[in-house]
């Protein structure tokens, strides 16, 4: 079938095989065609290999056309080419080098897709190119053209191969590692040789198979290049694979101008569990406001800040605020500052009296003078100092004289060393000694009998001699 400069042809719902080209379409004003839900190069059931003998669809020179959900297989050249510098083709959702199911084995001969000197097109939405003896899209040439969110894999060369200045040669990312974590995988690498300060969008997919190709896609990131063209990422995709799972990327600039296919990195092992460390900003407020009499309670209010790594669970942070005050005093005590908590919340009361109808506006307003009849509680807290004054240690030993004799009822005060009733005795019977007393006073009374004795003998022998005489 050939659509030669002819706009708005609708082609649909037919199988399409056995031909020279499946579909062409020539001529800058073949336009705002589309060909839809079309078997080209199978048989009707989309199984067998029934193949046009050059390309499926061959679009040379028309802008605009639209090419979706179609199944193109088994052709003996490429699934698609578009050429002669067609711009703002779509080619949306179809299977291409497949079964009409989408799996199953049935490539064209070439590439999937091989955009020949052509610019600006979509290879998008959910297209599946495998199998194909070529590349899976093949971009020779022209620039712009965005390749996105397909399943491209298994097919010979490579899944996106540039050549010759298509979409710039933009080089592909390098991916530098992917970890397993619970519910996502982890991935770093980097960009170079781009162009700087860019923003480049990052697609990656995982594969069953290694190789240079894009089978499943699972997330979409950007970054932005440095003013040398480099950049490193990372990326959290949530999803769950296997260990050794190969992952590959494309890179796209702001432009569309899609890279090839990464090389694979294998997930391998357990990335870190993810957590992550909200960053607390604490504020104070104090409402109402503090005076001289009245301290109100703090209200804190935490501002979290997520740094949780791309993919990793977002933690509500449950954290409540807590204050602690300590000071000391004067002199070393230690207070403890209590914050109080007002106790009452101050009310307006409102008694609207009725008023006569003679009152004045003064009256009125007088008399529907809203007042507070609470007033806040009077502050509860206090200095408390815990230290206590220990009074010294009195070490000094007071010299107490002894007391003089004095009478008593046991002896009637005589001076005869013998107490009366418990006394110590008195100043004679202290100063000899209680003790000895009686022994001294026996000597003095033998001495006085002596020296009686002794005296009276001389007296006796001076009246004997005056007798003698
Ligand atoms: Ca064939
Ligand atoms: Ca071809």
């Amino acid at each position: 079938m050939t659509i030669s400069s002819q706009s708005t042809n609708l082609v649909r719902n037919n199988v399409i095989s056995g031909n020279f080209y499946g579909v062409r379409l020539s001529g800058s004003t073949a336009t705002d065609n589309t060909i839809r839900n079309n078997y080209i190069g199978t048989d009707a059931g989309g199984t067998l290999d029934k193949g046009n003998s050059n390309d499926g669809i061959r679009i040379e020179g028309s802008p605009n056309n639209l090419i979706q959900d179609n199944t193109i297989s088994g052709n003996n050249n490429d699934g698609i080419e578009i050429s002669g510098g067609a711009t703002n083709n779509r080619i949306f959702g179809n299977h291409i080098g497949v079964f009409a199911n989408g799996s199953g084995s049935l490539g064209n001969s070439a590439n999937g897709v091989n955009l020949n000197t052509a610019s600006d097109n979509l290879v998008a939405n959910d297209n599946t190119i495998r199998y194909n003896g070529g590349s899976g899209v093949f971009v020779s040439g022209g620039t712009g053209n965005l390749i996105s969110e397909n399943s491209i894999a298994n097919n010979s060369i490579i899944g996106i191969q540039l050549s010759s200045g298509g979409n710039n040669n933009t080089p592909a990312p390098q991916l530098i590692s992917a970890e397993n974590g619970v519910g996502y995988i982890f991935i770093t690498g980097q960009l170079t040789g781009m162009l700087p300060n860019t923003v480049y969008t990052l697609e990656f997919f995982s594969n069953t198979a290694p190789g240079i190709q894009g089978e499943t896609y699972i997330f979409t990131s950007t970054v932005t290049t440095n003013g040398s063209g480099s950049a490193s990422f990372t990326a959290g995709p949530p999803v769950s694979v296997g260990n050794l799972t190969p992952i590959t990327a494309t890179a796209t600039d702001p432009n569309n101008n899609t890279s090839q296919f990464s090389g694979a990195v294998y997930v391998f092992g357990e990335a870190p569990v993810l957590t992550s460390t909200p960053t607390y900003t604490p504020t104070m407020t104090l409402t109402p406001s503090a005076t001289s009499n009245f301290r109100p309670t703090p209200t804190y209010t935490f501002t979290p800040t997520n740094t949780s790594p791309p993919g990793a669970a977002t933690n509500t942070p449950t954290r409540t605020p807590t204050k602690t005050t300590s000071g000391s005093g004067g002199g070393g005590a230690t207070v403890t500052v209590k914050t109080p908590t007002p106790s009452r919340t101050p009310t307006l009361t409102f008694t609207p009296t009725l008023l006569s109808q003679y009152q004045t506006l003064t009256q009125l307003a007088t008399a529907n003078t809203i007042e507070p009849t609470a007033t806040p509680a009077t502050p509860t807290s206090t200095l408390v100092p815990s230290a206590t004054l220990v009074p010294a240690t009195n070490t000094a030993t007071a010299t107490v004289p002894a007391a003089l004799d004095t009478p008593d009822a046991g002896d009637g005060g005589i001076l005869d060393g013998t107490g009366g009733g418990g006394e110590g005795g008195d100043l004679f019977g202290q100063l000899l000694g209680g003790g000895g007393f009686s022994t001294i006073l026996w000597i003095f009374i033998g001495l006085a009998v002596i020296l009686l004795v002794v005296g009276g003998a001389m007296e006796l022998m001076r009246w004997l001699n005056s007798r003698a005489d």
